[in-house]
């Protein structure tokens, strides 16, 4: 039997790099993106000190559209490449691993527990490293808060938050992930997320909105371990926005 608290190899590479300070991840969607223009992005993403590719982001992708655009990422970097899933049909296995989050706070069980219920055997047959993610959806949520059917967490709901971050780590949870929703006007608000760091020892990523420097500075000053982007690199490319999110990141890690 293999030990359920070891690391895989996914988790060990954040932790190590953790250590460093806090991380960027570039989303891209297969479908918007696909197989050779998803490795193009990653090439350029990662060179500008990106550490992490999650693919992922449409609803009813498929699992061929996934693993085309998991090889060619692969066979473009070094750092690891994880699902964002949608669902069970997008379980590649040329990627190294998977968020394996539950909606915290979605009105379907099936988006907390009981789609993972489904995929688990399947997750363990792909040999895809899960991590273990507490996903948590703020106002205003966007598509993802209407498909997952969230009860959003209100922007100044401050305990809400934090009691729902805590509870994931209780539950052994290795990270949580606070998101706005892709596409929304604004991240998640900062006293918000430092609410959530005083209350967590875990990791915090955190998505949803944002899109240029003045965004990224207050989110990493507020504790978040991990920022995500995705819209961004889809409208501009990995222009001046991008690039001024990585040198923020790159500053805060004091590098
Ligand atoms: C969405 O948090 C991610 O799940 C990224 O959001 O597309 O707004 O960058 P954006």
């Amino acid at each position: 039997m293999t030990d359920p608290t070891a690391r895989g190899r996914v988790e060990q590479y954040l932790a190590d790099q953790l250590r460093g300070g806090p991380l960027h991840f570039t989303l891209i969607d297969p479908d918007k993106s696909p197989g050779e223009k998803a490795g193009a992005i990653a090439r350029g993403a990662v060179a500008l000190g990106s550490h992490l590719i999650l693919l992922g982001g449409s609803t009813g992708i498929s699992r061929e559209v996934v693993g085309a655009a998991a090889k060619a990422v692969k066979s473009s970097v070094k750092v690891p490449v994880v699902i964002f899933p949608e669902g069970p049909g997008s379980l590649a296995p040329e990627a190294d691993g998977l968020l394996f989050m539950s909606l915290l706070n979605s009105r379907n069980l099936d988006f907390v527990i009981r789609s993972h219920a489904r995929a688990a055997p399947a997750v363990r047959a792909l040999g895809l490293e899960p991590i273990p993610l507490g996903y948590l959806v703020i106002a205003p949520g966007m598509r993802v808060g209407e498909v997952g059917e969230v009860d959003a967490v209100a922007r100044d709901d401050l305990s809400l938050a934090a009691g729902y971050a805590l509870a994931a780590q209780l539950l052994g949870m290795r990270f949580v992930y606070l998101e706005a929703g892709s596409g929304a006007p604004a991240p998640v608000p900062v006293p918000m997320l430092a609410a959530v760091r005083r209350a967590i020892d875990i990791p915090i990523v955190v998505g949803g909105g944002i899109r240029s420097a003045a965004d990224a500075a207050p989110l990493l000053a507020a504790g978040a371990s991990a920022l995500v982007t995705g819209t961004i690199t889809e409208d501009e490319g990995l222009g001046d926005g991008f690039r001024g999110i990585l040198e923020e990141v790159r500053r805060a890690r004091g590098s």
